[in-house]
């Protein structure tokens, strides 16, 4: 390592499931020969960080510190590792590795890998100012870009995005975002409009509505006000969304989805309320050719085409910055559905 790396650094650390979450001052990790160091400059707070430190994936999770959308500079590169220099910018995001030789692997659907390894998980994450991660998983970022804005791309960004694509919903379809004021909302209507989709947002408050609007939002449902959520989508999209895109931590907007989808319509499941199950009516479902499906987060290459749209400038982040010691507050805020846009950490502060 070049002697410009401190030998320790300030980290959030995470003991306990809902314990405290302190600053201190812990060694730099090592860098594997596969690994690159990255300078974390900022990292976004995804409600999967809160949703880990609530115990929502149980044994899997196995860190000290948490975050998965981590964006800063290579400050050391591993021996075995090619395309990476010190002074690049990268993306540290939630998938660190993979086994690269099972069927998911070779057929570039790595997300898929059982043998995957995550970042803030099962591996400490980017609430820190230094992390190792692995080369090949990184994210390649450009030079010009301002490191606390493309951050959270490198998980909302590029599940939302990864989201629409696999909703299959063509130019000028209607697409109802199912949490738009959040942070993978947020970035949802911007990608739906930069495919040329027609959105409707939905989410609560006078916050959410008016930031959903800024983003581009066409229409904006409050379901704090509106009784009937499914009667007002399918009034204004004519029949019902083409695609309904759910990044809402509630199941039962979730569940509530299923109702206002259009025939041959597409519900795509990304939020992840702890124990939640939705049910649905096998008749309706295959009269109308529903389609329910899962989408988790991105591949190499759904990371790499959400950044470039970003890059040409078609994404604006609604980021708050904070720093590294208000993470708990941070917590708290999105534990109450306060949060509008994404909190970014500056790992400086
Ligand atoms: O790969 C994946 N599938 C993936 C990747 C990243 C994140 C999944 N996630 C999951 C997270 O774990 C979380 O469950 O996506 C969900 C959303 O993450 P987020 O955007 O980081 O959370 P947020 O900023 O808290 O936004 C959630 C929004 O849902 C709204 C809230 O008001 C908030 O704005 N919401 C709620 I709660 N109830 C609603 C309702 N009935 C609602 N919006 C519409 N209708
Ligand atoms: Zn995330």
């Amino acid at each position: 390592m070049p002697s410009t790396i401190p030998k320790t650094q300030r980290a959030v650390i995470f003991e306990d499931f809902n314990g405290p979450l302190t600053l201190q001052e812990i060694p730099i990790p090592e860098i594997q020969p596969n690994e690159i160091l990255v300078n974390i400059k900022y990292s976004g707070i995804c409600h999967s960080d809160l949703s880990t430190y609530h115990e929502a994936w149980g044994s899997l999770t196995n860190t000290k510190v948490l975050g998965h959308e981590g964006a800063g500079i290579v400050v050391a590169v591993g021996s075995n590792v090619t395309g990476w220099s010190i002074g690049d910018y990268a993306g540290v995001k939630l998938i660190n590795s993979t086994c690269s030789q099972c069927e998911y692997c070779q057929q570039a659907q790595e997300i898929l890998c059982s043998k995957l390894t995550l970042n803030g998980i099962n591996r400490d994450g980017t609430f820190q100012e230094y992390c190792a991660t692995d080369a090949l998983n990184a994210a390649h970022l450009p030079k010009h870009v301002d490191l606390s804005q493309i951050g959270p791309i490198l998980c909302a960004g590029v599940t939302a995005y990864k989201g629409l694509k696999t909703s299959g919903a063509r130019p000028n379809e209607w697409v109802a975002i199912v949490g738009a004021g959040g942070g993978l909302g947020s970035l949802a209507i911007q990608y739906a409009k930069s495919m040329g989709l027609k959105v409707v947002g939905i989410d609560g408050g006078e916050d959410k509505a008016s930031s959903a609007k800024k983003l581009g939002a066409d229409e904006f449902i409050d379901f704090t006000k509106v009784k009937d959520v499914a009667k007002e989508v399918i009034d204004i999209t004519g029949g019902g969304a083409h695609a309904c895109i759910n990044v809402s931590t509630s199941e039962k907007a979730i569940q509530q989805s299923v109702s206002y989808v259009r025939s041959n319509g597409t519900v795509v499941l990304i939020g992840l309320p702890p124990n939640a199950k939705i049910s649905i009516d096998i008749l309706p479902t295959v009269l109308r050719q529903v389609t329910i499906k899962g989408s988790y987060v991105g591949t190499r290459w759904d990371t790499s085409e959400a950044i470039d749209i970003f890059a040409r400038g078609l994404i604006n982040c609604p980021i708050t910055v904070v720093g590294l010691g208000d993470v708990p507050k941070v917590f708290k805020l999105m534990e109450e559905n306060k949060i509008v846009g994404r909190y970014v950490v500056d790992t400086s502060k």
